[in-house]
């Protein structure tokens, strides 16, 4: 059980200016030959062996400059070909002929079946499951790809780069030939063959060059393709606005298979894609099914500069592709919809999802420094903090010389397998700032905490804010050096403007950004001769922890009156996690539940506000998720208090407000012919918030039941739905609801994973046995991803109180899950069995069970590296 280090990182002895391959497709035997040209790198030693990766693969013939070799010239083992003497010039061309078997690939990575077709996934260290070769991404090639097959099985083959020929075999077999001509590494190779319907389009670049567009679905779901296919040009046409990006081939194709590990990959000129993110309409995919679409189909367009045309010297650097483009992507969601509103989706998104992960057992840096298994570093942190990072280099340099960094980065580095080094480095030569000690960012694990206290000297006219940062341990790391961080801030007047200040002392304060380099801030506003309220982390600028001590009266207004909706949205957050936190230790004490009046009267004229953007109301009024709430208690969690604190919170801000609530829920009801854009989006989610709460009040059940019988869409359904079984669980009303979703949807699996996922989160103990039993529903398959996601990663990360049953047979169902996955497909099951990183958190009878469900999948005998990798460390 290998560890790699990113201090061992050495350059590749060998390099392979052309790769040509050649497939010969039979889905129990496919042969791939690869002709292959080496050149020794100049610092290599002249008799040095090239030793090629591989993985599960059968060696048939090896030739070196056309002549066959004898076995006493290399050696060749399912995972490893070495060639003992390689020829003394240096150069050479190595044939390969492997045999692999594409029917029995239930792992997902490297070539497979999915829906009778053939695809591939090679990263991060997929290809070696095709051909021997250097599996390595700072070993970049010029692809040549002659496809062969059965026309009747596989009338479309297609590859990376350009289509260069195509014609008959005979004997029913027909080829293609593509060619890319812009030097990749193994990673980005794909291929797809199969049968598959087509929607066309056609693209002109700004320099007017024309592209031809292609996306791929299964024969009769091509009319659910049409808003993947607008998301995809406005994103080319983004890309080209924002960051002066074109594209750079005749053919941009996009396929969508039904068996994916992960959301999509960014294989050059040809996307492939997780169907959940392509196929969409209102009968069937909901608002957030359209809002990801969108922004997924950009994520991989944009990862053509930031990735593919830039890409990673090693897989320590991902991030440098990763978190650039997950920033480029949210820019692009935040361009085309609200800007506001995305900032707190996706703020929201990294508290649930990254700052878990930073604060337990599973905590590395945006750069890690070693792993084990790669394939269990597409994390949270990754790609959503190491969006962050990108976020606040923006925010410390300014727009203008943001963009002229990252115009020096694609001219600097285009053709390069770069470095975060590289990439920090034009942000400092553009700027002439010393970003060193900003770069812990990527180098140190953990979440900052930021305390502040202020006080206001009337007299003197004087603010005092003094900041104290500090980074907590994190595994392997336990002495942490202080950070640079950019903490945007406005000081909030009485009529809720932002006022000016004299003076600021004691740190560098520029374009409304305190900057934090010292372990303690003092810093002096003058000029203040009223006391203003301290708005701070604006728009989130930093990924911190803050621990404000302000008046609550502030916190009400800002909630009420900060200029920054974000801000609005944070102090009421704020607000709110406070309550329920205090009402989770109520809860626990069987004391009643109390809600302070002004927090519901706040709700109650949020939700009423006419003024305020629908979407913003309904972010804002759903609430924070029990999980969130838990993160905040911190430890010795008992979920059912949690549980019970939020809902009492729900039914009490309905009961106060139920009067105002209503007319809005009916003012909003869905009118004239549905359109995904953000506007109507808000609005319906505005409406299902309101639902969730008027569901508690009397009456509220037959309401929900009228809201799903009579929705046009999936996302009313579905929100009906889900408030049925959830608030009305084992209800008449709920289990027709569910009866009636079934036997309309039964044959729409990426509908029905809805259906999965809304039972698997009904709160409750009996939930695990539910969930049980619906892995053996006709529509459910244990080897599909989105299937398993759907409802064993639904129930074990998404519900509290099912998943931490105290005799822990949650825990015992997610192991059994994970024990049954873990050879079939090592990734998902190392993925799910993240969801029981945080048990160290919960109450100890809680934690007991949890460490037994971990110490049974650790006991498994031939446990894969990527589920042992993550249980090891989670136990740690
Ligand atoms: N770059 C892609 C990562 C990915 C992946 C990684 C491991 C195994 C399967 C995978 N599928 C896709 C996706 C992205 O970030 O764009
Ligand atoms: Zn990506």
């Amino acid at each position: 059980n290998r560890v790699f280090r990113l201090e061992d990182y050495r350059p590749s002895p060998f390099r392979i200016p052309e790769s040509h391959l050649t497939f010969e497709l039979e889905p129990d035997a496919t042969v791939v030959r690869a002709k292959l040209l080496f050149e020794r790198a100049d610092d290599t030693r002249a008799d040095a062996p090239l030793v090629l990766d591989g993985d599960e693969l059968e060696l048939i013939e090896a030739r070196l400059d056309g002549a066959l070799l004898g076995a006493d010239a290399f050696t060749a083992a399912p995972d490893r070909f070495e060639l003992k003497a390689p020829p003394a010039s240096g150069r050479f061309t190595l044939e390969l002929v492997t045999r692999i078997v594409p029917s029995r690939n239930t792992t997902l990575m490297g070539l497979y079946r999915s829906g009778g077709n053939y695809c591939t996934q090679c990263e991060a260290e997929g290809f070696r499951r095709i051909t021997y070769y250097l599996d390595r991404p700072d070993v970049l090639s010029v692809y040549t790809v002659r496809i062969e097959a059965k026309k009747s099985e596989a009338p479309l083959l297609l590859s990376n780069g350009n289509p260069v020929e195509n014609g008959d075999l005979g004997g029913g077999r027909h080829y293609a030939v593509w060619h890319d001509p812009f030097p990749k590494p193994s990673y980005l190779f794909a291929l797809v063959a199969g049968d598959l319907g087509v929607v066309r389009d056609r693209f002109t670049t700004m320099s007017g060059r024309p592209v031809e567009l292609g996306i791929y679905v299964e024969h009769g779901k091509e009319n659910r393709a049409g808003y993947a296919m607008d998301a995809l040009r406005r994103s080319m046409r983004w890309d080209e606005e924002v960051f002066g990006r074109e594209y750079d081939l005749d053919v941009f194709n996009i396929v969508a298979v039904s068996d994916f590990n992960m959301g999509a990959m960014e294989n050059k000129g040809l996307n492939i894609f997780n169907d959940k993110y392509v196929l969409a309409d209102e009968e069937t995919a909901t608002d957030t099914d359209f809002a990801n679409i969108e922004a997924i189909i950009a994520h991989e367009y944009f990862h053509n500069w930031t990735g593919n045309r830039i890409t990673c010297r090693d897989w320590f650097q991902l991030c440098l592709k990763e978190g650039l483009t997950v920033y480029r992507d949210h820019e692009f969601s935040a361009d085309q919809r609200s800007r506001a509103v995305e900032r707190i989706a996706d703020v929201r998104t990294l508290r649930a999802h990254q700052f878990p992960e930073d604060q337990g057992p599973l905590a590395h840096p945006v750069r890690p420094r070693r792993y084990r298994e790669i394939n269990n570093f597409y994390t949270a942190t990754v790609y959503e903090k190491g969006s962050e990072v990108v976020r606040m280099i923006r925010t410390i340099l300014g727009p203008d010389d943001f963009r002229l960094g990252m115009d020096l980065y694609f001219a600097r580095h285009d053709g390069d397998a770069a470095t975060i080094e590289d990439f920090i480095t034009v942000f400092e030569e553009v700027s002439g700032r010393d970003l060193s000690q900003f770069a812990l960012w990527y180098h140190q694990a953990g979440t900052p905490s930021i305390a502040v206290t202020s006080n206001h000297d009337p007299k003197r006219g004087e603010l005092v804010v003094e900041i104290e940062q500090s980074v907590p341990p994190t595994p392997g790391e336990t002495r942490k050096r202080l950070m640079h961080i950019p903490l945007a801030f406005g000081l909030v007047g009485t009529d809720g403007r932002d006022v000016t200040y004299r003076s600021a002392e004691g740190a560098t304060v520029e374009n409304g950004v305190i900057h934090l380099r010292k372990r303690r801030h003092v810093i002096r506003f003058s000029g203040l001769n009223e006391r203003p309220a301290l708005s701070l982390n604006r728009g989130f600028s930093a990924p911190v922890t803050l621990t404000l001590e302000q008046k609550r009266e502030d916190q009400l207004f800002l909630a009420r009156n900060d200029s920054d909706p974000f801000s609005r949205w944070q102090a009421f957050t704020k607000l709110v996690s406070d309550a329920l936190i205090d009402g989770s230790r109520r809860s626990r004490g069987q004391k009643p539940l109390e809600w302070p009046a002004d927090l519901l009267q706040l709700a109650g004229d949020i939700a009423t506000d006419g003024k305020l953007e629908a979407a913003f109301r309904a972010l804002t009024l759903s609430l924070p998720s029990e999980a969130d709430i838990a993160r905040e208690i911190g430890s010795n969690i008992d979920p059912d208090t949690v549980h019970a604190a939020r809902n009492g919170l729900v039914f009490a801000i309905a009961q106060a407000n139920g009067e105002r609530l209503a007319p809005v829920y009916d003012s909003l009801a869905d009118m004239g012919p549905f359109s995904p854009d953000a506007a109507s989006a808000g609005r319906r989610a505005l409406r299902n918030t309101l639902l969730d709460y008027l569901a508690t009040l009397p009456g509220g059940k037959e309401r929900a039941a009228a809201h799903f019988t009579s929705a046009s869409n999936m996302t009313d359904r579905a929100a009906g739905l889900s408030v049925l079984a959830h608030r009305h669980s084992g209800t008449e009303q709920a289990e027709q609801a569910l009866e009636a979703f079934e036997a309309r949807f039964g044959d729409n699996p990426l509908a029905m994973d809805k259906w999965f996922t809304i039972q698997a989160m009904v709160p409750g103990a009996s939930t695990v046995d539910r969930v049980r039993a619906l892995t053996a529903h006709p529509a459910y398959s244990g080897n599909n991803p989105n299937r398993v996601r759907a409802l064993v990663g639904s129930f074990a990360s998404g519900n509290q109180t099912g998943f931490h049953r105290p005799d822990g047979a949650g825990y015992r169902l997610l192991a059994d899950v994970v024990i049954d996955l873990q050879q079939k497909n090592p990734q998902l099951a190392a993925r799910l069995a993240t969801a029981l990183r945080s048990w160290r958190s919960v109450e100890p009878q809680r934690q007991a069970k949890a460490r037994e469900a971990l110490l049974h999948i650790a006991a498994v005998e031939n446990l894969s590296t990527d589920v042992r990798d993550i249980v090891e460390r989670t136990l740690a």
